[in-house]
């Protein structure tokens, strides 16, 4: 606490994480400024009651108070590199997010996992098989935990989610095992260019005692000197990539006629047997149980560990309805390769007759969404595009319709699908420009399937 003492301390936005730094700093006697770019949230007077020692700082990025900052707590969602902050942060000051401040205080061992899609899945995964071996773990990170909310307890192993806007601010991590999953078109937004992005994610590795990477996606590759291996999702992987060998890649093989996960050649468990469904959780699976072997974790156990885990909500998550359409909650696909993945696990389950029905859109992120248009020429029959990125959701197809909810868009569904097929919520956008977050969004979809599930076509 010594590097805190004596210091002008400000803290840059007041959500979660904010809240966390101020929570930590008064409970070890520290005050701070606080300075928060929104106007007006009921968060600010309940802040002034609780925390009369820090000053807040509302409606712009203050100059003044950036300028006298020793150091400076960042909020991931806050922009550092915006010029009404960047131009004001003093050459002396030090720039820290919550994980880099836990990172110099504490050295709870840990895992580090990134990527633009699967992290959640891939943490919660570890946590559930870590708890199953006995092993004490826990979640902190973009997966909603601020980690200073944590600093007080000891687990054995700290399991963290780590987004690109963390990366920006992390250089004293040193985790046992981390990984970049996967790294496709997201957050441009902010980052801008994918080298910005991809080199973020990268920063995962520096100080990592070994990686966990993906052999089918290059820019997951290690570029740094580091103990790794490999996982990939299809098979076969003709050739041992780089850092790794086959022997400790993490794969896909075909084993007594049936896809099986695999380590080398050595089957481990049937695709079949997992109980979340998609070549992409596959592959989610093969990465869980690489960086769990990485830690001494029993195979046979993590096998077996696995099978009892039931995947998050939000996540192609199959809606409950009588009607025999499959409805699927895919609400937190906020990016286009979560899309893609979903569109391509999705497929090999339609029977010939069996059509797929997409409503996708919402606030974009400055992302390209053309891979989508093949896909959905080869798998949807229909697009329903809702959102602030509308326009270009209805350009990728001519099967397409433009919507103003959700609500409308399952009207439109239960009018044309039939039992068998499938509706997909799947946005391929962030959800802010409609819903707080893409779990309400998920959970509109849900209650707008439940209102027309027992409706007939003719009473819509
Ligand atoms: N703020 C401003 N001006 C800005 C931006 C933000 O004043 O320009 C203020 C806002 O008032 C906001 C506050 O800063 O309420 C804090 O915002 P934040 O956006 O950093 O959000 P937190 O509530 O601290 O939550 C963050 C992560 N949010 C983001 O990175 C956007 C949460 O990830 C994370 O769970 C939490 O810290 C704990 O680590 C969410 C997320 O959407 C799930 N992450 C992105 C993603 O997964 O794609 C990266
Ligand atoms: P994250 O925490 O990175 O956002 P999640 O596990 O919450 O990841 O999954 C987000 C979305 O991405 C979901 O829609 C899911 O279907 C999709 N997804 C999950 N794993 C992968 C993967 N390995 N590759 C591509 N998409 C994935």
């Amino acid at each position: 606490l010594t590097q805190l003492a004596d210091k002008r301390i400000v803290v840059l936005g007041l959500g979660l994480t904010g809240m966390s730094f101020v929570r930590f700093l008064t409970n070890n006697g520290l005050s701070c400024a606080v300075n928060d770019s929104r106007a007006q949230h009921p968060a600010f007077a309940e802040f002034a009651v609780n925390y009369p020692e820090c000053q807040l700082y509302i409606g712009q990025w203050h100059r003044e108070v950036i300028a006298q900052a020793d150091i400076l707590l960042v909020s991931p969602g806050v922009d550092i590199t915006l010029p009404e902050i960047a131009e004001n942060i003093s050459a002396s000051a030090q720039v820290w997010g919550d994980v880099e401040l836990y990172a110099r205080l504490k050295d709870t061992a840990c895992v580090a996992v990134t990527g633009s899609n699967g992290k959640s899945t891939v943490v919660n995964l570890l946590h559930h098989i870590g708890q199953k071996l006995g092993v004490d773990t826990q979640l902190g990170g973009n997966v909603g935990v601020p980690v200073l909310d944590t600093i007080n307890e000891s687990p054995e192993l700290l399991i963290l989610e780590l987004s690109s806007f963390q990366l920006e601010t992390i250089s004293s991590l040193k985790p046992l095992v981390a990984s970049v999953l996967n790294l496709s078109d997201d957050h441009l937004d902010r980052h801008k260019t994918m080298a910005i992005y991809t080199e973020l994610k990268q920063r995962i590795y520096h100080g990592a005692e070994f990686a966990v990477f993906n052999a089918e996606d290059s820019a997951t590759l290690p570029t740094t000197d580091i103990n790794a291996c490999s996982f990939s999702q299809s098979m076969p992987i003709s050739s041992a990539p780089a850092h790794s060998d086959l022997e400790k890649h993490f794969g896909v093989i075909s084993h007594q006629g049936q896809a099986y996960l695999a380590k080398g050649e050595q089957p481990l468990i049937a695709a079949a047997e997992l109980p979340i469904a998609g070549l992409h959780n596959a592959a989610n699976c093969l990465a869980a149980l690489a960086i769990g072997e990485q830690l001494g974790w029993e195979m046979v156990k993590m096998l077996q560990a696995i099978k009892s885990y039931r995947g998050l909500a939000h996540r192609c998550q199959p809606v409950a309805s009588e009607d025999g359409i499959r409805w699927i909650n895919d609400s937190k696909a906020t990016n286009v390769g979560a899309t893609l993945a979903a569109l391509a696990g999705l497929a090999p389950s339609l029977a010939a007759d069996q059509k797929l029905y997409l409503i996708a859109g919402g606030e974009g992120k400055g992302a390209d969404f053309t891979p989508l248009a093949p896909v959905i020429a080869q798998h949807v029959a229909h697009v329903f595009a809702l959102g602030k990125d509308q326009q270009q959701i209805l350009a990728l197809s001519e099967n397409s319709t433009a919507v103003d909810s959700i609500e409308q868009a399952i009207a439109h569904c239960k009018k044309q699908a039939r039992a068998g097929d499938v509706v997909m919520l799947s946005p391929a956008c962030a959800s802010i420009d409609m819903f707080a977050n893409f779990a309400e969004r998920g959970n509109a979809f849900a209650a707008a399937v439940a209102n027309v599930a027992s409706k007939s076509s003719e009473e819509l």
